[in-house]
This record gives structure tokens, C-alpha cells and sequence, in this order.
């Protein structure tokens, strides 16, 4: 039996597998949930179906080379490993290390993650690597590093929300996107305290019934001057905490001038949400944080997707951060605020090196003492480490123009099904020279690859993940590798060696560890007290975890830091800082279209839709893109229940069929992103980006919609 957890979202719910005893059994293992601290043993649609994918019919056991007929045929590893090499060398002979490109992933392994930062920038030597993360976590990112000098989902461990009084959370669904998250809801749903805010009303949303809280369904990416009018009534009604403001935190007179205008009567309008309701939420918000000052239950400040994914993202989190310090939260035992990690490794993906302007244990690629630091445990002068790159947005963009790469390795992301302005993504994949992915399914992104490596699933290999409160967890093999399928540490290591890189590329998962865990010493997320051994005897380790730290792994004993900031924050004078933050309207440049389009999750497909679209009953549950509609909005555009729809604007169009539903706002209509061909709601989502965070604007588009008439 093997204890490992879930290969999808951040909640990396524990479960055990077993090898299949039935000959006729339809799963090489049997999956169970297994009670761990995140899920109660519980798991979702997800997770309970995920091993069917282990030997899929479809499962990629051989590398595949496009051929000149365009057809991709099966050839062998060296010859395979030679290509990349050569290729890598001649376009890098040509036009310089910047030619070649990386895209990484939050689904990738700590070690994995590790690994393929270094192997950019010490065997490619490129500048110009990037992941997937910057589409999820980046805003989130940002907003925290602003306020609280450091990037950790969620500051404390989860099982803290099950005793909150009080939790806001916003444009997250977690109902939906992490089932087993709800039961540490359930704490503030008896108290009658869960405050949900999204257009729609969500399965979340609908958590609030029944007086366990209350629903605030804004206009789409308002968010903003939502919180900016929340704010608005603790200054007025002076209910914020001025003695914790006074003692942790800087920046409270220039946020408190910038909240002047935010009254309830005009927030209202620009928001959509009742005045009053705007009144009683930041009342009830400050009586529950001053209970739990005095000893009650303690109140968080939780944000998902729904906000970050905005061009202006990263000044939405701020203000929700701004809302938690004038509550006097952060840093307390009282509360706080957090995130909402999305992929497996969302978490580590973002700490380790695959970011373009980060170097390992979250450290800058520009401060020539972190860059000393790495280049010593990378064994290389720091010089030859390159400098920033280009986050994922513009990298994509940047693929095949004259000065742009023309080379690109994609280690674990569909960008053609989950990049913004999807169509143009796939043709800047198509000008590149050589395209190569790894992949164990044949993606829409590996579809158009001229070479495809096929790569170990989780129950395949070893290694670590960090979940969503920051907790290192370890992802055990069960299996042997399928017919020719090979690790992603393996390859790189039998790369680097044909491209002479300095430094070490070990294949085995606990050696790179054991080399993240130096790289880390010292920053910001350092690993370096994190034994392999402790993490497999269950200890439940939080980083940052420095060396010499004393770990136990008994029951309830939490190692590390679980709850970070109590004794203070991590800027250099230990206060928080609150940034005041403007909103300001997008400038609808479509005057034709006539409604609001969200984006986000269905509860059974997992992001770009490459694995669950391949889990039968998971494709039987949820087979096609529906737009939910609201029925008076349908019946506006002369649309019927189940008809065909074409959603357009002036990127592209996606066709659907309509879901009539009174969980809609009758200005909104959302899409689901999972889905490949006209289905693809990234079609018309805008590559605009946050200033801060580079996070495209996947949450909100304006579109015309066009009921389709069928043939009978
Ligand atoms: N089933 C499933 N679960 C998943 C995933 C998956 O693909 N499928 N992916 C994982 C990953 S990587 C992530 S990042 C998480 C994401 O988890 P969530 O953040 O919960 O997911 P989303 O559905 O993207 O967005 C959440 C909600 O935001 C709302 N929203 C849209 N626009 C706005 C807005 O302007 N304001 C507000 N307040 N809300 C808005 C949507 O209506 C939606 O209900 O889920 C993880 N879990
Ligand atoms: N419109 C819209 N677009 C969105 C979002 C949204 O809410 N709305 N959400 C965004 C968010 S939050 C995210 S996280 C992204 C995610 O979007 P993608 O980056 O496309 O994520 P996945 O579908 O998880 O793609 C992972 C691919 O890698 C493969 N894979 C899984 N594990 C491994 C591994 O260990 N190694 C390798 N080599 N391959 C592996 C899978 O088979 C799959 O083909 O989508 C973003 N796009
Ligand atoms: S909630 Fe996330 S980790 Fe848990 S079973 Fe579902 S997909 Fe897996
Ligand atoms: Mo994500």
C-alpha cells in the first residue's frame, strides 16, 4: 500500500493506492482517500477517478517526432535527446541563448520545478524561462510580497478556518473547484458568518444559504471599488483597528485618504451591490474581529481566481489585504488574510526557479548577493547566470518575431486550451523552429509539437509537493514507468550532459532535493531543515523550515512555521504595508457586444481538460462547453434552453450551447475553460496584462451572443 495524495489541485488530498488484485480490474491500482489533515479522507470527483488515466489507451509511452508528411512517428530516446541537443545548439549558434525558451508548470514536482529553472538558465543559458503559475497565482503573489514581504498561500495551516467565527472569500468556488476545502467552512456556516462575493451564484455562493452567511454578487472585476466601499465604512464608522495599524503596520493615512470617495451610495453603483448590504457586511466584519481580539472566534479574508485573474489583480488582492490590516488580522491569532493556491504544486512551483526573475528559495535573479548565492551551490561563476527573462504573457507573444525565441520546451501546461487569446497562441506555436513537449497525453499543445516526450505520471515517481498552506508533502511511487516513458529529471540530466552543462543534473529525486534544500538556505522559502525521511514518516513540515529546526512527526505536532508573521512581518522593519490602490474602469472598446463573460471551473475537469477529458465518466458528466445564461437574458437574445450559441468579440468566437439558469446576473454569462476546438473560452479572453503581477485578464471579456439555428 502506498500513501501518497491527489495528482490535481493545491488541497493534494491524501490518498492510498493499492496494486489492482482482479485481473479484470479496470485500474492498475485502487485509489482511496486517506485521512490527511486537508480533506478528512474525503475526495472529489477528481481525485476518486484519477488512476483510470495511469494506463489509458491514449497514454504516450514512446517519443514521437513529426515527420514530413506532418504525421508524428514513434523513434528512440538518443536519437530523441540527440535532436533536442542539436537543435538547442545550432539555433543557440544562430541567434543567441535568448532563441531557446521554457515554459514550466505548477504541476511539476519541487525537484522537477527546481530542475528545469537551472537547466534554463546553466545548460540553455536563457534568460528566458516562465510557467504556468504566472496565469494562476502571480496577482496573489504580488499583492502579498507587496504587503507582507513574502508569498506563502495560505499563512497558516487550513484546519485554522474550521474554528473561524467570520470568513469573506472572494471569487473563489471552492465548492466546486476543492470539495473537501468546504468542511473547513463549516466553522463560520454555523455561526452564520460565511460571506461569499462572485457575479454568479455558485455552488459556494450557495453555501451562504439558509442564514449560514450571505451572497454579494457584484458586476464582473469590481471587485476593486467593492473592497475600496468595505474599507470605506470601517474608516467612516471608525472601526478599523487604529492600535494594531499604529503597531504593525505602515501606510494606514495614505490608504485612509484614498478611501474618501469609496461611500456605500456610489460603491453601490459601480458595483451593483446594495448599499446596505455593503454597510452590513464591514459591520459584521469588524464586530466578529473585535470578538475574536477578545478571545472569540477568529475571522479570515480568503481570495480565489475571481479576483486575482484581472488585469488589475494585483491592486484587488491589495485592497483585500488592506480590508484584513484595518480589521487588525495579519499576524494575529485572530485571523487573517490568504489565498487559495490552485495547481498541485502551485505553491512550490512559484518558490523554486521557474519564475523569470526568480532564482531558488524565492530569491530575485537581479540582487547580485542572491545570485552569488545560487551560483555557489550551482557550482558556476554567478556571472553566467542570465539575468530576467520574460513572464509567460509575453513570452508566448514574443515566440517566433525576430528577436523572440524560436525554440521552446513545454514542461506540463496546454497553453493552446488555457493561454489568453488562445488562436494567437497557437499560431506563435507554430512559428517556432522546434517545438518540444512533454506531456503523457497527447494535448492540443502537444499536438503541435515537432517533438513529443512522454513523461512519468504521479504514481510514477517520487519527489515533493508543497500544498496550499505551505506544507511539504511527498508523492510516492506505486507504479513502474510504462513501456518508454521517462522521468523529466532523467531527460534533463541526459540533456545537459549533451549540451556540457556546468554543474550537476542528478535524475534522482531525492538527490535534487537535497541540492533545492541548500539553494534555499537563506531565503526567503527555505526548505533547508526539511529531512526526506521526516516527510516520510508524516511530519508535517511548513516552511520556512531552516536548518537545525527540530522536527517531530507525531500527530497534531506541526514542524516549521506554521503560522507565519506572528512576530512579524517579513519586510526589513517587520510591519506590514498598506498600499492605497485606484480603481479604474476598463474602457469597453467593443460597443457591440452586449454582455459580460466570465470564465473558471467546472467541479469535473481539471484546468485545460488534457487529463479529465480522457476520464470517461468525467467526459459522460460534463461532455461539452455550456454557457450558463440567465433565462430573461436568453430569452433578450432569442436563445432556448440547450440551443446552440456563438459567443463572439473581436478575437474570436466560441460556440456552446445554452444553460439557462437564475444563478446567472443578467449581464453575465460565464464559460467554463476546459474544453478544445470552437469550445475554447480562451478565445476571447484579452492578453492584457497586470502591471505588477503580468497576470492576463482571463476572469472578465465583453461578448455578443448569437443564437445558432439548427437543422432538424
Ligand atoms: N474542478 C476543478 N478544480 C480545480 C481546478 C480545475 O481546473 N477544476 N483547478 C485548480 C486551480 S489551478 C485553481 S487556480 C483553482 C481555482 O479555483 P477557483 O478560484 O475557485 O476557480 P474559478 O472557477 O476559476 O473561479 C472562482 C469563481 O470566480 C468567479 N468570478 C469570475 N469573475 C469574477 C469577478 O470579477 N469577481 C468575483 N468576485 N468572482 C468572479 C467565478 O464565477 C467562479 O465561481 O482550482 C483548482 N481546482
Ligand atoms: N479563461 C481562463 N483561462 C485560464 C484560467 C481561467 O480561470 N480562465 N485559469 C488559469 C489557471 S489558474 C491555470 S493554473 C492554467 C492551467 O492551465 P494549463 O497550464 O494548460 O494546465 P493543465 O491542463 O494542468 O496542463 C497540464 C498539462 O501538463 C500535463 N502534465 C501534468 N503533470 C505533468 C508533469 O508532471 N510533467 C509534464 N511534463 N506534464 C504534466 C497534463 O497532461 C496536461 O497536458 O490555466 C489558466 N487559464
Ligand atoms: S479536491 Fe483537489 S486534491 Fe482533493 S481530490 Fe479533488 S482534485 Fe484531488
Ligand atoms: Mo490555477
Amino acid at each position: 500500500m502506498t500513501a501518497t495524495h491527489c495528482p490535481y489541485c493545491a488541497l493534494q488530498c491524501g490518498i492510498t493506492l493499492e496494486p489492482s488484485t482482479q485481473a479484470e480490474a479496470s485500474e492498475p491500482v485502487s485509489l482511496k482517500g486517506r485521512d490527511f489533515e486537508t480533506n478528512g479522507g474525503a475526495l472529489c470527483r477528481k481525485g476518486y477517478s484519477a488512476a483510470t488515466l495511469l494506463d489509458h489507451p491514449e497514454r504516450l509511452q514512446t517519443p514521437l517526432l513529426r515527420q514530413a508528411d506532418g504525421s508524428l512517428a514513434p523513434i528512440g530516446w538518443e536519437q530523441a535527446l540527440d535532436l533536442v541537443a542539436d537543435k538547442a545548439r545550432s539555433i543557440r549558434a544562430e541567434s543567441g541563448a535568448d532563441a531557446l525558451a521554457v515554459f514550466g508548470s505548477g504541476s511539476l514536482t519541487n525537484e522537477k520545478a527546481y530542475q528545469l529553472g537551472k537547466f534554463a538558465r546553466l545548460a540553455l543559458g536563457t534568460s528566458r524561462i516562465d510557467y504556468n503559475g504566472r496565469f494562476c497565482m502571480s496577482s496573489a503573489a504580488a499583492g502579498t510580497n507587496r504587503a507582507f514581504g513574502l508569498d506563502r498561500g495560505l499563512p497558516f495551516p487550513l484546519a485554522d478556518l474550521d474554528e473561524a467565527g467570520m470568513i469573506l472569500l472572494l471569487g473563489s468556488n471552492v465548492a466546486d473547484t476543492m470539495p473537501p476545502f468546504v468542511r473547513h467552512l463549516a466553522g463560520a456556516r454555523e455561526n452564520g458568518g460565511l460571506v461569499v462575493v462572485d457575479p454568479r451564484r455558485s455552488a459556494t455562493a450557495k453555501l451562504c444559504e439558509d442564514n449560514a452567511g450571505w451572497h454579494l454578487q457584484p458586476t464582473p472585476a469590481t471587485d476593486l471599488p467593492l473592497l475600496l466601499g468595505l474599507a470605506h465604512v470601517l474608516v467612516a464608522e471608525s472601526l478599523a483597528d487604529t492600535g494594531y495599524l499604529a503597531a504593525r503596520a505602515n501606510g494606514f493615512d495614505a490608504v485612509k485618504a484614498s478611501l474618501v470617495s469609496w461611500w456605500p451610495e456610489r460603491t453601490a453603483q459601480v458595483t451593483g451591490v446594495p448599499a446596505e448590504q455593503i454597510r452590513r457586511t464591514a459591520r459584521a466584519l469588524a464586530q466578529a474581529a473585535s470578538e475574536a481580539k477578545a478571545g472569540g472566534k477568529p475571522v479570515y479574508i480568503l481570495t480565489g481566481r475571481g479576483i486575482e485573474q484581472h488585469a488589475n489583480g494585483t491592486d484587488t488582492v491589495t485592497a483585500a489585504i488592506n480590508l484584513a490590516l484595518l480589521l487588525g488580522l495579519p499576524g494575529t491569532m485572530a485571523g487573517g488574510y490568504g489565498t487559495i493556491t490552485g495547481q498541485g504544486n502551485g505553491q512550490g512551483g512559484r518558490e523554486h526557479g521557474q519564475k523569470c526573475d526568480q532564482l531558488p528559495g524565492y530569491r530575485k535573479i537581479t540582487d547580485p548577493e542572491h545570485r552569488a548565492q545560487v551560483a555557489r551551490v550551482w557550482g558556476v561563476e554567478p556571472e553566467i547566470i542570465p539575468g530576467p527573462g520574460l513572464p509567460a504573457v509575453e513570452l508566448l507573444e514574443a515566440l517566433g518575431t525576430p528577436t523572440g525565441p524560436r525554440m521552446m520546451m513545454i514542461h506540463g501546461a496546454n497553453p493552446v486550451i488555457s493561454a489568453p487569446d488562445a488562436s494567437k497562441v497557437s499560431r506563435a506555436l507554430a512559428s517556432l523552429d522546434f517545438l518540444v513537449v512533454c506531456d503523457f497525453f497527447l494535448s492540443e499543445t502537444a499536438a503541435q509539437a515537432d517533438l513529443m516526450l512522454p513523461v512519468l505520471q504521479w504514481a510514477e515517481e517520487e519527489g515533493s509537493m508543497t500544498n496550499l498552506e505551505g506544507r511539504i508533502l511527498r508523492r510516492r511511487a506505486a507504479l513502474e514507468a510504462p513501456g518508454n516513458a521517462r522521468s523529466e529529471l532523467w531527460i534533463l540530466s541526459q540533456l545537459a550532459q549533451r549540451l556540457d552543462a556546468p554543474g550537476r543534473f542528478s535524475p534522482a529525486p531525492r538527490e535534487v532535493f537535497e541540492e533545492l534544500k541548500e539553494a534555499s538556505a537563506g531565503g526567503l522559502a527555505d526548505y533547508s531543515g526539511v529531512r526526506w525521511d521526516d516527510l516520510d514518516a508524516g511530519a508535517a513540515i511548513y516552511w520556512p523550515c531552516p536548518a537545525g529546526t527540530e522536527v517531530r512527526a507525531e500527530p497534531g505536532i506541526r514542524n516549521g512555521t506554521p503560522r507565519l508573521f506572528l512576530d512579524g512581518f517579513a519586510h526589513a522593519d517587520r510591519r506590514a504595508v498598506l498600499v492605497p490602490v485606484a480603481f479604474q474602469p476598463a474602457p469597453r472598446k467593443n460597443t457591440s457586444a452586449t454582455v459580460s463573460l466570465v470564465t473558471g471551473r467546472l467541479l469535473e475537469h481539471y484546468q485545460s481538460g488534457a487529463q479529465t477529458r480522457r476520464v470517461a465518466e468525467l467526459a459522460q458528466a460534463a461532455p461539452e462547453p455550456l454557457l450558463e445564461i440567465h433565462p430573461a437574458t436568453a430569452l433578450s437574445h432569442q436563445i432556448a434552453q440547450g440551443q446552440k450559441v456563438v459567443i463572439s468579440n473581436e478575437r474570436g468566437e466560441v460556440t456552446a450551447r445554452a444553460l439557462l439558469t437564475a444563478d446567472a446576473r443578467l449581464d453575465t454569462v460565464f464559460l467554463p475553460f476546459h474544453y478544445p476546438g470552437s469550445g475554447t473560452a480562451n478565445l476571447l479572453t484579452e492578453a492584457k496584462v497586470d502591471p505588477h503581477s503580468r497576470m492576463p485578464e482571463f476572469k472578465h471579456a465583453h461578448v455578443s451572443l448569437n443564437a445558432v439555428e439548427e437543422e432538424q
